[in-house]
């Protein structure tokens, strides 16, 4: 049973096994918290992505998918980035983003993670509406298979942070 936690604050500041970053599929960085957790990690967390570039992920890093680097001198031990979907009102891609949660504990559970956190994937830059992006996290991460002791969404600001703790009441 993986317990889920609640903050309210920046995810870079965390002290948690693995941080998940909400990238793009360059995964050559960008604003939001990539742009953050980049600037507050250094420089080698930016090499190893490039090096995922070079090897297995020369098109990118497909959306949905999530793939760990090292979290340079944030205060973990890796970083996982996952690619969530820009928002559509067109065309539901509700299954993408729990892909991101799913496969970001996949990898954790790979890495031998046992306290991962979590932004609010997509639902900044890429416009998910914060309820739905919010249910969509709780469920899923409630609904893994996975040997996670402790996740934590780590939520930037209030509406974020009320919109999970709605969830989870
Ligand atoms: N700690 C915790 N949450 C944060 C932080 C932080 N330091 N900074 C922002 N957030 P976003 P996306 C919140 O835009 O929507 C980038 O350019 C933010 O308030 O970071 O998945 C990537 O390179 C929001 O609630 O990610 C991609 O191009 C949530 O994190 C694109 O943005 C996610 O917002 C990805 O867009």
């Amino acid at each position: 049973m993986t317990a889920i936690e609640l903050v309210q604050g920046d995810i870079t500041r965390q002290s948690v096994d693995a941080i998940v970053n909400a990238a793009n599929s360059s995964l050559l960085g960008g604003g939001g918290v990539d742009g953050a957790i980049h600037r507050r990690g250094g420089p080698a967390i930016l090499d190893d992505c490039r090096k995922l570039r070079a090897s297995d992920y020369g098109k990118g890093l497909p959306t949905g998918q999530a793939v760990a680097t090292t979290a340079g001198e944030l205060d973990a031990q890796w970083v996982i980035h996952t690619v969530g979907p820009r928002f559509s009102h067109q065309e539901d891609r509700s299954e993408l983003l729990a892909s991101c949660y799913r496969e970001s504990l996949r990898v954790a559970d790979e890495l031998g993670a046992r306290t991962v956190a979590f932004p609010a994937v997509s639902a900044g830059i890429y416009g998910w509406p914060m309820e739905d992006a919010a249910r969509i996290a709780v469920e899923t991460v409630r609904a893994a298979q996975s040997a996670v002791e402790e996740v934590r969404f780590v939520l930037f600001d209030e509406r974020a942070y009320e919109a999970f703790a709605a969830q989870l009441r």
